[in-house]
């Protein structure tokens, strides 16, 4: 037997012909590839075997396009900026910068294990100034664009992080990052104009090759619905409160209205009376956050005092304030119709107001409603004019028809909101702008970018609203780039968000002192065309960089508008019973000794066979031991075949070409855990082969050693110069199937009826025992007759049917 598979050697031995000659992933290749990995945030904790499987997934997937013969670019880089870095700061007294680049040093030692092909000379960090600029750089020029503006309102407050956060951060009413539960707080904020991209957004969805899944979560997230705007005038006053309606059909049945305690006729519609109310009522809503308004138990609300008139039918409708209106949705105002909305039912039984039914099934009026009645099919009923028409079809003419009258209009509308883009911490992109008490916001010019980071005493946020910057007044303090004044900077800096919305475009030029990305890279590199990733980021970060890069294609940075063509979101590795691997739950695996135990080729290999990349899977260290005795067996066979200089059998070859069949299907469906358990098949039915054969060819140990190569790159190299390879194995050519060859043989088979041949048929040589007698019996189905008793078969020569 030749020497045993010593994985410590074999994997040391390549790591350093690696590192002294990388391979090349550039020589003359036409086709390029982009296979970009979601880029990590440099934690302290570094990496589990859960991380490990996205970045093995990408590295098989970039190695397999390079064996296609493909230029791969297949970057890593750092997304260093936000909050962790800067609570140890303050705890420790440490310096963000210093913290995370001991980070970036741990984990790139960590990724570095991997044995992925990264061009580390891509490599990026957001919270390098020299990066940065660029962050900053976009940012001036939405300003230019009037995309960046300034808003005071109620954003959603973290009292723990003592930070606005965007909706997006903000998960079932608390705050994403510590969970502390999100108040409202009244603060000047930078916006970016997200919205006025929302069509673009929604209708590029279509030319994206994404999981379904995360195409309806970006559709559901913009939210585009059709209606109409409605003007209701206020009983014995000029003005009118307009309201928002998906539903203008139940005109009639509106009973009373609703406006968002932030509406800013809400003071004024009190009376003497309910002043005292209402004003407690708004003053209460401003302390809840809007999650929490919309998912609370029971509804709140107060009586204004004052009346609405239904255009339509001259109806005095009470109106009042209750915060299951959103200020920021619609017009903040509402018609409510209890008999066909559940929330407006429920409102109206808590406060008794009327229940006026305007649809009814088959036109009969509900007795005792004892919940809305909200489907939209039925015909009209107590609506006037409107009576005895289908509500289908009302519903789509009514927008017309209230345009028509003159108090209202047709309308679109959209969830999306504008992005809260300021943020009141330390470790963040300053935002480049200066104010002027003459000429208002003007930004920091282009040749002073980047604005720097000032060094701090305190990391700690004021509290007061403003970030530690505000704290610096040599940094603070400034003239007016435009007329010379004495000004002040924007202390606020940038979500974590900003640098991760288009690092992607940066990675394939990102020596370049002059531009974000220069044309004829961007021209040639990108966009991304594989970007593999959790699906925790389905709305915020994918949201976000699709608006970068339509934004970026605007203003003609680059040539195209979507950054991602193909998405893959892999599922989560957990612990036992799927608990999520965490430090404080005590069940992270560390990818340390798996590697040291089994060699990093077992470990890519289990992480792939522990179940669909697309599913979460539970980990269990004992199944290592089987892709590892499987590393074993494989490495026997080659080594004990590649000297024995035999000739293909057909049967040898037959078997090469169905190996390749199925391994580059099982690799095109993604279904990466069904290759691997298609090596450990095909490895067995060599064995067998060989052993009746005495010998395998070096043709078919080639064929599968390059198939191997990409799960297990190591193993893959050495065994590639053992058969005489020269050069690196990922330079060898990705075999072929021939399909012809792959044809099972046909044999001659003669069926009978009670023992007399009736026909003769060909079937394939390994037909099994069912699939002989199913053909045998088609052939002579018209000249059975009688019940069959038996079926016989004798391989490769006789169907017998025995009928009686
Ligand atoms: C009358 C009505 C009758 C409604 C009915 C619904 C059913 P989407 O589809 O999500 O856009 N609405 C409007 N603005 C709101 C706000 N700021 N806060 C809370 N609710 C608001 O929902 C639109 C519907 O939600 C609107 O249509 C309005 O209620 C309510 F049988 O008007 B509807
Ligand atoms: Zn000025």
């Amino acid at each position: 037997m030749a020497t045993q598979y010593n994985h410590s050697a074999i994997e040391k031995k390549w790591r350093e012909n690696w590192e002294e000659k990388p391979i090349n992933v550039n020589d003359g290749r036409k086709e390029k590839y982009y296979c970009l990995d979601m880029f990590p945030y440099p934690s302290g904790s570094g990496l589990h075997v859960g991380h490990w499987r996205g970045y093995v997934i990408s590295d098989v997937w970039s190695r397999y396009q390079l064996l296609k013969g493909k230029y791969v670019i297949h970057p890593m880089g750092w997304d260093a900026f936000g909050l962790p870095a800067e609570n140890y700061a303050i705890k420790m007294g440490v310096h963000p910068a210093k913290s995370t680049e001991a980070n970036i040093r741990n984990i790139k030692r960590q990724i570095k294990q991997i044995a992925a092909i990264y061009d580390w000379d891509m490599e990026v960090n957001t919270t390098d100034p020299d990066f940065y600029k660029w962050t900053q750089w976009i940012f001036v020029q939405m300003f230019k664009k009037g995309l960046a503006y300034e808003k005071e309102f109620p954003i959603n407050w973290c009292p723990s992080c003592k930070t606005g956060l965007a909706n997006e951060e903000v998960v079932n009413g608390c705050c994403e990052r510590c969970g502390t539960t999100v108040t409202k707080k009244n603060l000047r904020q930078w916006m970016l104009k997200i919205t006025a991209y929302a069509e673009r957004l929604l209708n590029d969805l279509d030319k994206l090759d994404w999981p379904e899944k995360v195409k309806k979560m970006q559709t559901d997230w913009i939210g585009k619905s059709y209606g109409a705007e409605v003007d209701f005038p206020i009983d014995g006053r000029e003005e009118k409160i307009t309201v928002y309606t998906t539903r203008p059909d139940t005109l009639y049945g509106a009973t009373f209205m609703v406006l968002a305690p932030e509406h800013a006729l809400a003071k004024s519609l009190a009376t003497d009376e309910t002043r005292e109310a209402v004003e407690k009522y708004i003053f209460d809503s401003s302390m809840r956050s809007n999650v929490d308004r919309m998912q609370a138990k029971e509804k709140t609300g107060v009586f204004t005092g004052s009346y609405a008139v239904n255009p339509l039918n001259g109806a005095k409708t009470p109106i009042w304030l209750s915060d299951y209106v959103l200020a920021d949705y619609g017009t903040g105002a509402i018609m409510c119709v209890p008999a066909h909305d559940d929330r407006d039912f429920e409102f109206a039984r808590k406060f008794g107001l009327p229940i006026v039914q305007v649809i009814a099934k088959d036109g009969k009026e509900i007795e005792n409603m004892t919940e809305a009645y909200t489907e939209a099919n039925g015909i009209m009923i107590n609506s006037g004019d409107w009576n005895g028409l289908e509500s289908a079809v009302l519903k789509k003419e009514a927008p017309h028809m209230i345009e028509e009258k003159g108090f209202g209009h047709k309308t679109v509308n959209y969830k999306l909101r504008d992005w809260v883009f300021s943020r009141q911490r330390y470790w963040g992109e300053p935002i480049p702008i200066i104010h002027c008490p003459k000429c208002g916001c003007v930004p920091v010019p282009e040749d002073q970018l980047p604005l720097k980071l000032p060094e701090v005493e305190s990391y700690q946020p004021t509290g007061t609203g403003e970030s530690p910057l505000a704290a610096i007044d040599e940094w603070v303090n400034t003239t007016c780039p435009v007329c010379g004044a004495p000004a002040k900077r924007e202390t606020n800096t940038m979500p974590q968000w900003a640098g991760s919305s288009w690092y992607f475009l940066r990675y394939v030029d990102s020596h370049n002192k002059e531009e974000l990305v220069s044309r004829e890279k961007a021209d040639k590199y990108l966009p991304v065309d594989m970007y593999i990733g959790g699906v925790e980021h389905a709305v915020l970060h994918l949201l976000y960089s699709r608006f970068y890069t339509k934004f970026l294609c605007d203003i003609g940075a680059i040539d195209f508008d979507e950054p991602f063509k193909k998405l893959f979101n892999q599922g989560m590795i957990t612990g036992k019973n799927g608990i999520k691997m965490s430090k404080s739950k005590g069940n992270v695996v560390s990818p340390d000794d798996l590697v040291r135990d089994y060699g990093c080729d077992s470990l890519r290999l289990y992480e792939l066979f522990v179940g669909p990349p697309e599913l979460d899977a539970e980990w269990d260290d004992r199944g290592i031991e089987g892709v590892s005795r499987f590393l074993n067996r494989f490495w026997n066979l080659v080594m004990d075949n590649k000297d024995k200089d035999v000739k293909a059998s057909k049967e040898m070859i037959k078997l090469r070409h169905k190996l390749v069949y199925d391994i580059e299907y099982r690799f095109n469906q993604f279904s990466l855990n069904t290759v691997i358990s298609g090596f450990m098949e095909y490895n067995n039915k060599l064995i067998e082969l060989a052993r009746k054969e005495g010998g395998i060819d070096r043709e078919t140990l080639k064929t599968f050693v390059i198939l191997l190569a990409p799960f297990a790159p190591h193993i893959g190299e050495e065994l590639w110069q053992q058969l005489g390879g020269d050069d690196s194995v990922f330079h060898a050519q990705w075999p072929e199937c021939d399909e012809e060859a792959m044809k099972d043989d046909e044999i001659e088979v003669a069926v009978q009826i009670n023992g007399k041949t009736r026909a003769v048929i060909s079937i394939s040589a390994d037909s099994s025992k069912e699939d002989a007698i199913a053909a045998g019996r088609e052939a002579v189905k018209e000249k059975l007759t009688g019940n069959v008793v038996k079926e016989i078969y004798v391989p490769g020569k006789i169907v017998n049917i025995v009928c009686k």
